[in-house]
């Protein structure tokens, strides 16, 4: 090789390897592991830190003086990690600011607030996730200065080839797209519509007091529920003339990371399935009595399709998965019996029909009410037993209450054990699986559900425990939501994300975290696996974040 040529070599590989190194520099995780969004003056507040240390100092962001001081405690091994953690708990911080936690011979953690209103924006930002999610119109957002926009998109759902309607199209237009893929699958709307309206009839004087800046904003419906009606539109479409319900409106196979206004492959309506009819039972069921306040007409119309596809469900007691060979797009797969039982719970809520409940009763005794820890959209029971619970209905059988408010209570004990326990407050554990984000989230409806029979304040604390290891307390130190707190995801699976030309990814959307271990996620568009974004996801943080909003009310 020539002198020089060799010398530029060396430089050229110089300077890669500094730019190397630089990049793994920006890539190491913090040490000081905290809510990077922040906390309420009265929660508890605790960092985890991944290195050796003795006391730490609380600073103002603004001057830099000390406002705390205290020692940390640990190590403490975290078993789903391997790290050896130390925990510092400045929760005696309560004044509303802007601070850093230091650490010597560590460092300056990211910056984070106190304050009462600290989950209003993150509320407001991840619900107006949903809006972006719209199909079927055009629709745009600015956050920190930048412009997230796409044109009206998927105009012409859907196809009836695959349902025996021959070349012909049906309207299914509206809905949310599904996730990072712009398909929409019934059964995922399920747990989605299911969170939402829990959240809405646990929180709805909070969540109210968001203005959420929609195009139905200032009309007869709050916000929220009008978010929402974007979706339940879209059921109605998805409900044939016999009462069972198309499992999705989707192209044949996953498109390009292109605008949706720029994919123009034919989307065909899928074939049914139960497990789909039955979740459109409990969501109409659930949207008639939530909306009759504001849209009686809408009610009546909900609540009648509700009782014809729950008529259709007891014609056809067996479970029927939905005939899905022409498609390689999300299968969502699952049988029904849960689905069952939230359909019948919701309905009997809304209707108080006996014979429902009858339903309901058997099938709450086949489970023996029992509550799960964890749960997403292949198990919905929860769902039902919840409003069983919670009903205030007459007409029940105590026994099965009474067992059911045991079950809760011991689930909702054990999640809160479970995150005392953890290194990171993670009340999941060390359950590490797609989408587990969402379900960290969605333990916010277990605790909460408890906390309304027995009102203790751990239960509370751990729904903030999940929010403070979304935002940051993590082994990655990162928050898990675009858009939101320090080093959020930058490359998420996100088709418009991916397709537009802006340099952030679309605000306001929680990725599907880690899996297999607490290490393996990457942020990169590629990594659908953990980098995900999706519906089910999102309403569960956003049950999450409403549950908190009002501070007042901790
Ligand atoms: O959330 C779903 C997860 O539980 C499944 O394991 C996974 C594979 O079937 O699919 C996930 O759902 C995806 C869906 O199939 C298509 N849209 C994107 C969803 C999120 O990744
Ligand atoms: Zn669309």
């Amino acid at each position: 090789m020539h002198p020089t040529c060799s010398r530029a070599v060396i430089v050229l590989s110089l300077a890669l390897s500094l730019w190397a190194n630089s990049l793994r520099a920006e890539e190491a995780a913090p040490l000081i592991r905290l809510d990077t969004v922040g906390y309420l003056p009265a929660a508890p507040k605790q960092a985890s830190i991944a290195a050796p240390c003795t006391n730490f100092v609380v600073v103002r962001v603004a001057d830099g003086s000390q406002c705390l001081t205290g020692a940390v405690t640990g190590p403490v091994l975290n078993q789903d990690s391997g790290e050896q953690l130390y925990v510092a708990d400045f929760s005696a911080l309560r004044q509303p600011g802007d601070y850093r936690l230091r650490v010597p011979g560590v460092g300056d953690s990211p910056s984070f607030h106190v304050a009462a209103e600290v989950y209003r924006q993150p509320f407001y930002l991840v619900t107006r996730g949903m809006f972006l999610w719209r199909c079927g119109t055009a629709v745009s957002a600015t956050n920190h200065g930048r412009t997230f926009a796409h044109a009206a998109c998927h105009t012409n759902d859907a196809w009836l080839d695959l349902v025996g309607g021959g070349h012909e199209r049906k309207d299914s237009t509206k809905g949310w797209h599904d996730a990072g893929d712009y398909n929409k699958y019934v059964v995922n709307a399920g747990i989605t519509v299911g969170s939402m309206l829990r959240a809405w009839e646990d929180f709805g004087p909070a969540i109210r007091r968001v203005k959420l800046d929609l195009p139905e904003s200032g009309g007869p419906l709050p916000d929220f529920l009008a978010e929402i009606k974007w979706e339940t539109d879209w059921l109605l479409t998805m409900q044939f003339s016999d009462g069972s319900v198309s499992h999705k409106v989707s192209t044949k196979r996953f498109g390009g990371f292109i605008l949706p206004e720029r994919e123009h492959e034919d989307r065909y309506f899928a074939p049914w399935s139960s497990a789909a009819t039955a979740d459109f039972v409990a969501m109409m069921a659930e949207t008639a009595r939530d909306f009759r306040p504001y849209d009686a007409a809408y009610a009546d119309r909900c609540l009648a399709a509700a009782r014809k596809s729950y008529a259709f469900l007891r014609a056809n007691p067996a479970n029927h998965n939905a005939d899905l060979r022409e498609f390689s797009t999300g299968a969502y797969g699952t049988r029904d019996a849960d689905d069952r039982l939230w359909a019948a719970a919701e309905l009997w809520e809304t209707t108080g029909d006996a014979d429902v409940l009858r339903d309901l009763e058997t099938r709450l005794r086949a489970i023996n009410v029992s509550v799960l820890q964890d749960f997403d959209w292949s198990e919905v029971s929860n769902l039902g037993v919840f409003t069983y619970l919670l009903s205030e209905r007459a007409g029940r059988d105590e026994a099965l209450v009474a067992q059911g408010r045991t079950n809760l209570l011991a689930t909702a004990d054990k999640i809160v054990q479970v995150g005392k326990e953890h290194g990171y407050g993670r009340p999941l554990g060390s359950r590490y699986y797609w989408g587990c984000n969402g379900s960290v989230a969605r333990q916010a409806l277990i605790l909460h559900a408890a906390f309304r029979i027995s009102p203790k304040l751990e239960y509370r604390d751990t729904m903030l425990a999940a929010l403070n290891h979304l935002f940051g307390r993590n082994c990655h130190g990162r928050s898990y939501v675009t858009g939101l707190g320090f080093r959020p995801p930058l490359h998420p699976h996100d088709r418009r994300s991916g397709g537009d030309n802006v340099d952030e990814p679309w605000p306001g959307y929680l990725v599907g975290g880690p899996h297999p271990g607490p290490a393996d996620w990457h942020d990169e568009q590629a990594d659908y696996r953990t980098n995900e974004i999706a519906i089910n996801w999102n309403s569960a943080l956003i049950y999450a974040l409403a549950a908190v909003l009002d501070a007042s009310a901790q």
